[in-house]
């Protein structure tokens, strides 16, 4: 048995399925050697598009055959179980290549492995599929004819790799903080849909920033939970020093007050000292409104108001945090800056540009193709 390539399709620990490739003239014959059909033994030779139910390397797979010389082991998505599967091709054949997918940020491929949803991977796709490629070529062609629609297309371009293209796989950063006891934990339980964060009438509770991964609207969010702000000592004290931190690093934070509250908290920067974020970073929610009389309920001001408890107008403020994010998506089909150094070499292209530094901005979007094009070629290879 010779010329043997085993290449784990799908990345490490990510899915509930692995899949693993072995192509060359002897994959059948590892095959026949290490699987256990649940029915009729597999026939002699391989048959194209046939795939059988049985089990590989003691777990429970499916094998199918997808090309002349090529398989493809479907089984378990665990790390272990896709070793355990590569060990037994190794025992049967030990001359085999393993190959691994490049996985390191800077890697084209490493977005679309790691992108954490639907919306973000569809992204991805688009860009597989040319839309950057396209983009970049329409841009440059404009930089000499029509350089006035050359800059807006290349600041859109430029905005949408800030915006979105670094948020494709590493998600946007939402602090939920306000006073004590206002509900902040019940709400970011309320927003992901189960108790992540412990829930108590006693002011003071959440001590340490918890985090929790969900999606809006198909966005990757980080939702961070912390403790409640006001003048405190000890370990509380070390809980409000980490809070702050976390402000200071968040793309979006939701300032919650309790409604019912006589001292209803405006958020106000500099009591939290969040010096660098803009306003238009802050949501102020006014929580517990089903405690409060109808007639009382949407009191004019620029607040949100919900109940973590009732669910009521949840969906408002995940509006109004989506829109803060990214308050201009990509339209389907769009390009999208997607590694950091396509985005990075775009957001200088545009600068050159915008200083009519012709040459330097051609470069640099020449430099952007072809790492694109090296992007598609990888993924097209597998
Ligand atoms: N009626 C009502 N009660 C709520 C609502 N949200 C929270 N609570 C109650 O308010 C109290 C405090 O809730 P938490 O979610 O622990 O408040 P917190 O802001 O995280 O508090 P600290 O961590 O201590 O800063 C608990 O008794 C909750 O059950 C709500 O929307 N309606
Ligand atoms: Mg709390």
């Amino acid at each position: 048995m010779s010329d043997i390539v085993v290449t784990p399709l799908t990345p490490p620990g990510r899915g509930a399925i692995a899949v693993v490739e072995v192509r060359g003239s002897g994959a059948w014959e590892v095959a026949r050697q290490g699987f256990r059909p649940r029915g009729q033994p597999l026939p002699d030779q391989p048959e194209l598009h046939r795939f059988w139910l049985g089990t590989f390397a003691g777990d429970e797979v499916i094998l199918a055959v997808t090309a002349s010389q090529r398989l493809e082991i479907h089984c378990h998505g665990g790390r272990r179980v896709v070793q355990r599967v590569i060990d037994q091709i190794l025992n049967t054949c030990p001359h085999v290549v393993i190959e691994s997918l490049q996985d390191n940020p800077d890697d084209g491929l490493y977005p679309l492995l790691h992108a954490p949803t639907l919306r973000t991977a569809s992204i991805l796709l688009d860009q597989w599929q040319g839309a950057l490629a396209e983009e970049l070529q329409r841009i440059q062609d404009a930089v000499d004819t029509t350089p006035h629609k050359a800059a807006s297309a290349l600041a859109r371009l430029a905005e949408f790799g800030e915006r979105v293209g670094k948020h494709l796989v590493e998600p946007w950063q939402v602090v939920i903080a306000g006073p004590p006891n206002a509900g902040k934990s019940s709400l970011v339980n309320a927003l992901v849909g189960y108790q992540r964060s412990v829930v108590s009438a006693v002011p003071g509770t959440t001590r340490d920033p918890v985090s929790v991964c969900t999606a809006f609207e198909g966005w990757p969010v980080e939702l961070f939970d912390t403790a409640g702000l006001r003048d405190a000592s000890g370990l509380e004290a070390e809980g409000i020093a980490l809070a702050r931190r976390r402000l200071q690093q968040a793309d979006a934070i939701v300032w919650v007050t309790d409604a019912t509250s006589p001292e209803t908290v405006v958020p106000d920067p500099e009591t939290v000292a969040v010096v660098p974020l803009p306003a238009s970073a802050w949501i102020w929610v006014r929580n517990k409104v089903d405690r409060l009389p109808a007639s009382q309920r949407h009191e004019p001001t620029t607040a949100i108001a919900l109940s973590a408890k009732t669910g009521e107008h949840l969906g408002q403020l995940i509006s109004a945090i989506v829109t803060r994010l990214v308050p201009h998506p990509p339209p389907p089909g769009a390009a999208v800056p997607y590694t950091p150094g396509l985005i990075e070499r775009i957001s200088r292209a545009n600068k050159a540009l915008s200083e009519n530094q012709f040459s330097v901005c051609r470069q640099l979007l020449d430099d952007a193709r072809r790492w694109d094009q090296a992007y598609r070629t990888t993924v097209s290879g597998l």
